[in-house]
């Protein structure tokens, strides 16, 4: 038996600060996983779809991008606990049914945080909120889809915008994209712009391909590996295996971060023996406590170094053969770094010389090096030249295509890669136009469409009538929340894809329907030729099958990939020259098309039911070679830049905490961090509080600025915590409404989440009112 949804909501006065952890995972962390699995799923279900995460057959873990071994042996139990608590929140046996939403006004449910949305549990009927109606009351399926096709029908393609969340399936993605470039429209925002958009930028033009370069075996073989802006302990716990095999081989591992994340310190490995009894072995033996936003400045000082010591001892540290036959800009590369202003640096970066150059020599020694990167360097305002330092970086050595080498963008959800890979892009090139002309006799778009940010403008202006969100929670994943919400009710049909209630669903468009779809550990067998499975391409480019075997909680349940094709009979009619129903019978007839529209993808239907899957082509990595317009590698040159803060100001940086799936909460504990039972906190340092005048645990309002207009946020509590001085840390989303639309990665237009200049004002609620009746933005 599980236990029923809580019916009590946050509390924020019952938070309790403690001491942070120095070491992850362990013992500990398996109880937590199977404590939350048991009270939300049951035990039975728990362990059931516990023993298959990961496993050949099994279904593809949707906590997060990081790849199973295809060559070695898998664990008897290839997850971690966030991994399973992402599986207890999936397989709930939880049910929000049409009595639920009758007894939940959409005016209650708005005051409702997400932690208590999402705990409710499992949606099991399509539902409609119209105009006027104060609760969401059910709807047949079939007239659910003649509502989209009438909305859509009554507007233009150029006013529907279709949202995808990463953990879409490869089938559903490309179907997906089908049917919005059938209908005329390149509007497929998804949540990559929010995540590692800046990544694709500063790859495509550099190495020829936006994805990562090495693979899982790779970390069996780098001499060093750093780990840049990332938490794995939390959000890529798989990831601290290899890497704690890679420290005991003798590998040197360098995290770079404002904040001492568990996962670098100490990493209990609850497979192994020591693990169990409470041993940690250390994942970094070097730890660049950096500012926020100045790896910029430490990559540039890592060339600098670089590029001296060849100088010193020529033929020792860079790869001349490589940059000469397969690189292009290296002689504007080495001018620009010629010198170096050490002052500038050290205040960018908040480290000493001394520091910078230790790490420095480690690279300078090392034959093979791995950078892994995550949000703390995508989403800032330079995040794309910061990115392309550390294509120099590799250039520089020839880091490419050789074992134990090359970039490791770490992503985020489990097939966010795929997802792109299937076509889900604003900026589709002319190869995927034309291949899907060809194949489907359509006639695709070729203006682009609106990236997230530009999908918050078009809301914000109106020009949205048709919202479709193909998973994922647009309304508080995005920056600016109040104008966001305000513009999306202001549309004129929202359609939610989803499995769990969330804030989207009730700050919904004038209509709104609620399509409760089958989840990834959920049995998908009502099709006539029996059930199907679907694919999924993990951070390295491997693409394997995913199938959920558990009885879904309601047989009004439906398949994403029939969800897309009924609508797009819906919209595009019953003769549509796409062979929907086709597809949506039979996923073979999906793969069969991909393998016909995608280079790669050849053979697809029969690879993808080998043992470990298929690996993607990957230029950089298996041929040293780089497509990009010049054939070659691209050694770019950017100018220095760091944030700074005014006086009284800070930079604040926002996370996730460990109990969360992005806008979905698990619970109420960052346990790593010291923090239970409370959300809305600044992790702040001891030296900050003291020069701003303000008192640990105190309560504050928290004002953003930029570019002359002031956001702000209400009642966070003030912790003292060894962050970088001059870098503030607050959670995501609760910190999304300081985050002005405008304050975006140049180039990627992710936003700058990780950039927020913020000053802090003691909570009255006097102030606070004052402010609201100001409205949000003030000059
Ligand atoms: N359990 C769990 N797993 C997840 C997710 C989840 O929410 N929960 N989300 C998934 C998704 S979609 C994604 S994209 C990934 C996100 O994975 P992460 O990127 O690890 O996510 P964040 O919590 O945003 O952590 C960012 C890290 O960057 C650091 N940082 C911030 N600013 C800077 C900077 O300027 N420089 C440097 N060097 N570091 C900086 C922060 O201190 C923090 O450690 O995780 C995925 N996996
Ligand atoms: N301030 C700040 N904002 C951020 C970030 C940050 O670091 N700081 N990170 C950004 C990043 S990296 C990302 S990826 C975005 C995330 O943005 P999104 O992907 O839009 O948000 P999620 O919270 O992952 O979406 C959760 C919802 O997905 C639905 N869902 C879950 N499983 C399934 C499924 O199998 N099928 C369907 N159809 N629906 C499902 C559930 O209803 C759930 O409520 O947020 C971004 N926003
Ligand atoms: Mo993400």
């Amino acid at each position: 038996m599980h236990r029923p949804a809580p019916t009590q909501d946050i509390n924020e006065d019952d938070l309790v600060v403690t001491e942070p952890k120095r070491s992850a995972a362990g013992v500990k962390a398996v109880m937590v996983s199977l404590e939350r699995g048991f009270s939300e799923a049951g035990v039975s279900r728990t362990l059931r779809s516990m023993l298959r995460i990961n496993q050949r057959g099994g279904f593809d873990c949707p906590g997060c991008a990081w790849p199973e071994s295809i060559t070695g042996a898998r664990k008897p139990a290839e997850f971690c606990e966030n991994g399973a608590k992402a599986i207890a929140e999936e397989a709930s046996a939880r049910t929000v049914t049409p009595e639920w939403w009758a007894k939940h006004p959409i005016s209650v449910l708005r005051e409702k945080t997400e932690y208590w949305l999402g705990s409710q549990g499992r949606i099991t009927e399509p539902m409609i909120i119209r105009e006027g109606e104060t609760h969401y009351t059910p709807i047949t399926w079939a007239r659910a889809f003649a509502t989209i096709g009438e909305h859509v029908n009554a507007t233009t393609p150029d006013k529907c915008v279709f949202y995808t969340s990463g953990r879409t399936a490869n089938e559903t993605a490309f179907m997906y994209q089908l049917l919005a470039r059938s209908l005329g429209t390149n509007n497929l925002p998804d949540c990559s712009n929010m995540c590692h958009e800046s990544s694709g930028s500063a790859l495509n033009p550099t190495i020829g391909i936006g994805k990562g370069t090495v693979s899982l075996e790779d970390f069996e073989h780098a001499e060093l590996i750093f780990v840049i802006g990332q938490n794995p302990g939390t959000n890529h716990p798989r990831m601290l295996s290899a890497l704690a095999d890679a420290r005991k081989r003798g590998a040197h591992i360098v995290a770079v971060n404002p904040l001492p994340e568990a996962g670098f310190f100490g990493f209990k490995d609850p497979q192994a023996v020591r693990g169990m009894l409470g041993k940690a072995d250390d994942i970094s033996d070097h730890f660049l406590q950096i500012k926020v936003g100045g790896d910029l400045a430490l990559f540039q000082a890592f060339g600098h170094l670089l590029l001296t010591a060849e100088a010193k001892n020529p033929g020792t540290v860079i790869d001349a053969a490589f940059i000469d036959s397969v690189t292009d800009g290296y002689d504007a590369y080495k001018e620009a770094r010629a010198t170096l202003d050490w002052e500038a640096t050290e205040e960018a970066t908040g480290l000493t010389r001394a520091q910078i150059t230790t790490v420095a020599n480690l690279l300078i020694k090392s034959k093979a090096s791995i950078f892994c990167w995550a949000l703390g360097l995508t989403q800032q305002p330079h995040s794309v030249p910061t990115l392309k330092e550390i294509i120099n970086l590799l250039l520089l050595q020839g880091n490419f295509g050789k074992p134990g080498a090359g970039a490791c963008p770490v992503r985020g959800h489990s097939n966010v890669q795929g997802d792109r890979t299937m076509g889900i892009w604003e900026k589709p090139g002319e190869g995927l136009l034309a291949a899907l002309d060809a194949e489907f006799k359509i006639d695709s778009p070729r203006a682009h469409g609106y990236d997230s940010t530009e999908a918050l403008v078009a809301f914000e202006n109106d020009t949205v009538d048709v919202f479709v969100s193909m998973g994922g929670n647009f309304a508080l994943a995005n920056s600016e929340t109040e104008a966001l919400e305000a513009g999306m009710q202001r549309a004129k049909l929202t359609v939610h894809i989803s499995t769990k209630p969330n804030r989207s669903h009730v700050v919904h468009g004038q209509t709104s329907l609620i399509l409760p779809t089958l989840g990834r550990t959920d049995r998908d067998d009502k099709h006539p030729g029996g059930p199907q499975f679907l694919s999924v391409e993990d951070s390295m480019s491997v693409v394997h099958s995913t199938q959920g075997r558990l009885k879904p909680v309601s047989e009004h349940l439906m398949a994403e990939p029939v969800i897309v094709a009924r609508m797009a009979t819906a919209i595009l009619g019953e003769d549509h020259v796409v062979n929907w129903k086709g597809m949506a019978d039979d996923y073979d007839v999906i793969r069969d098309h991909i393998s016909r529209v995608l280079p790669g993808f050849e053979d697809f239907n029969r690879r993808v039911r080998g043992r470990n899957g298929f690996v993607l082509p990957n230029p950089p990595r298996d041929t040293r070679s780089f497509a990009t317009d010049i054939g070659k590698g691209r050694f770019t040159v950017s100018p220095f830049e760091a944030l700074s803060a005014p006086e009284g100001h800070l930079i604040l940086q926002t996370m996730r905490s460990h109990d969360q799936y992005n806008t979905t909460f698990y619970g109420l504990d960052d346990r790593y961090r010291g923090i239970k039972d409370g959300r809305r906190v600044i992790l702040i340092n001891p030296a900050d509080l003291l020069e701003l005048g303000l008192e640990d645990k105190s309560l504050v309002d928290v004002i953003s600025t930029f570019g002359g207009t002031e956001r702000r946020a209400n009642r966070f509590r003030l912790v003292s915590y060894p962050t970088a001085k001059g870098c503030a840390a607050a959670y995501f989303p609760e910190a999304n409404a300081l985050v002005h639309r405008d304050l975006v990665a140049r180039e990627s237009n992710t936003p700058g989440f990780k950039a927020i200049t913020v000053r802090f004002v003691p909570h009255t609620r006097e102030a606070a009112r004052m402010f609201d009746e100001d409205a949000v933005t003030v000059g």
